[in-house]
């Protein structure tokens, strides 16, 4: 190991002589003149004295100040050797006058690469590295002035925005106070005619209880001719199929009709009429009146040309029986075409005509139970107009309410796009972002669309929370995760959704401009950022 003493001195403190006036600050309008070693940032410079012993900054080592730069690596954070490549892990400050000042890794000075535009950090490799920090800098300085101009336009929308979302607020505020003084009226209102409603209703009921045994003994009528009608029907289909009128059906009977042919091989099999005859030989006629013809009649129904109703209940289609039972079954006359005469004429044939329903709102009721149940009426449907009010009041106070519990910013720039839509296609779909409330994706070639997520809350980092925004519980992915999304937000000076990925699967990403997300630009500096960078 070489003692500091003997080892081969290559140092050089470099003083950078500050040819352009430095403002030390910008108070002391005073030209200064700033002598530092090569490396060292201005911000630096007062570390580095040449009168003095260095100290390490990281306070491990103190020693004489000829250590700094002399190409051996003394200090364990690398500060001894700002300008040369000993140490590993020092930084390399470059001037880059005319453009931005840089830290490059110290491990990159003299390796022959021009990595600072004023050449600094190559002043021994011998490579030939051009100063053109000047071009850069002017480059830089357009840039930076077309930047400003964008933000400052894309600001002055941002401030239209922010007057815009706070009008906003205000008047849902305003008509937020104006609902609730109606909601109050409302449910006044509604009170009262519930009261009301309940006065008259209480008579209705009193005048109603008396009509309800009559309404009783209605049904009840109603029943009893529906269940005889059934059973004449029934009574009638037995006489019709009992051919030799032995009061039973037998087998035989039933092998006459090809209804009964229910593989349609054109004969009635023993076993097919048997089956008619819950699989006896023969059948009595109180059992063909209770459950042998609600098994036959379908079939009866089917070969008559009649839809035969799904529900059992309900099979009092017209059908007809005739007289001779050896001809095939008749096909019925069309609905409409048969008028009261002939009614009159089939029911001598056998067919059965359906009774007209007594139902309780056939109930003639007396003029004043009429007169009560007018009342009530008028009163419930006064109460139902009032409750309808006051619900529709509700309703709209939920919504201004989640609405105003938004957060559209600090300063309520975001409320514009609130109600918004913008879309960008890619070659398989077409993305649409509802700023607020959702975002979601529609296949080019037909399809229909696929919710990516709901407004969920702001997701930017720590200390810029507005730059992103996140939108969950989409529609669930095939074996996977519901889908959602996050937008990155940018200033720009259109809304406008710029690219969207899906970095995993149904997970997504837009990028979208906003001058909403624009802030108070900052005129650009002259070029040289040394003075800006280190006040
Ligand atoms: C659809 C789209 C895709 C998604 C797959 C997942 O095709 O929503 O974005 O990756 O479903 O199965």
């Amino acid at each position: 190991m070489f003692h500091k003493e003997f080892r081969a001195v290559v140092f050089q403190n470099v003083l950078i002589l500050c040819a352009s006036a430095v403002l030390w600050k910008q108070t002391t309008a005073t030209a200064t003149q700033v002598t530092r070693p090569r490396g060292v940032s201005l911000a630096r410079a007062s570390l580095y004295i040449p009168d003095s012993d260095f100290t390490c900054l990281d306070g491990s080592a103190t020693f004489p100040f000829r250590y700094v730069n002399d190409d051996y690596c003394d200090c364990q954070d690398g500060s001894d050797e700002p300008g040369t490549s000993a140490c590993p892990n020092g930084s390399f400050y470059c001037r880059n006058l005319g453009h931005e000042a840089m830290v490059v890794p110290s491990s990159r000075v003299n390796d022959g690469i021009c990595d600072c535009c004023d050449a600094a950090d190559e002043y021994q490799s011998g490579a030939n590295c051009v100063n053109t920090c000047k071009e850069l800098g002017s480059a830089a300085q357009e840039e930076a002035q077309r930047r400003y101009e964008l933000e400052s336009q894309g600001y002055a929308i941002k401030l239209e925005y922010i007057n815009k979302g706070k009008q906003a607020k205000q008047s849902q505020q305003e008509r937020n106070m104006a609902l609730k003084a109606e909601q109050l009226e409302a449910e006044a209102l509604r009170s009262e005619k519930e009261r009301e409603k309940q006065e008259a209703e209480e008579p209705e009921r009193q005048a109603l209880d008396k009509y309800r045994q009559i309404e009783q003994e209605a049904m009840k009528e109603k029943e009893e001719i529906e269940r005889s009608q059934r059973e004449s029907e029934a009574s009638k289909a037995f006489d019709w199929l009992d051919s030799n009128q032995d009061g039973k059906l037998q087998v035989e009977e039933l092998q006459t009709h090809t209804a009964f042919d229910q593989n349609q091989d054109g004969t009635v099999s023993p076993d097919e009429a048997k089956f008619f005859l819950h699989n006896e030989e023969e059948m009595e006629k109180d059992e063909f009146v209770t459950t042998g013809w609600p098994l036959i009649k379908p079939f009866i129904m089917k070969a008559q040309g009649v839809e035969v109703p799904s529900q059992p209940e309900q099979q009092a289609g017209e059908i007809q029986l005739p007289e001779d039972h050896h001809q095939e079954e008749p096909i019925p006359e069309t609905e409409g075409e048969e008028g009261e005469e002939e009614d009159e004429e089939h029911e001598e044939e056998g067919e059965i005509v359906k009774p007209s329903p007594v139902t309780p709102s056939s109930i003639e009721y007396d003029a004043e139970t009429q007169a009560i149940i007018e009342a009530a009426n008028k009163a419930r449907n006064a109460y139902d107009e009032a409750d309808r009010r006051l619900r529709d009041l509700e309703r709209e106070i939920r919504q201004l309410e989640e609405s105003n519990s938004k957060d559209y910013g600090p300063n309520e720039e975001y409320q514009p796009l609130d109600g918004q839509c913008y879309e960008y296609s890619d070659r398989e779909y077409t993305y649409k972002l509802c700023p607020f409330d959702n975002g979601s994706q529609r296949p080019k070639h037909g399809g229909s669309e696929t919710r990516l997520g709901s407004w969920d809350s702001w997701d930017g980092p720590e200390g810029n929370k507005y730059a992103a925004m996140k939108y969950d519980k989409g529609v669930q992915c095939w074996n996977g995760p519901q889908r959602s999304l996050k937008v990155h937000l940018s200033c720009g000076m259109e809304n406008q959704l710029l690219s969207v990925s899906e970095p995993n699967r149904c997970e997504y990403e837009m990028k979208f401009t906003t001058p909403a997300a624009c802030s108070e630009p900052r005129k650009p500096n002259d070029g040289d950022s040394e003075v800006h960078d280190e006040l």
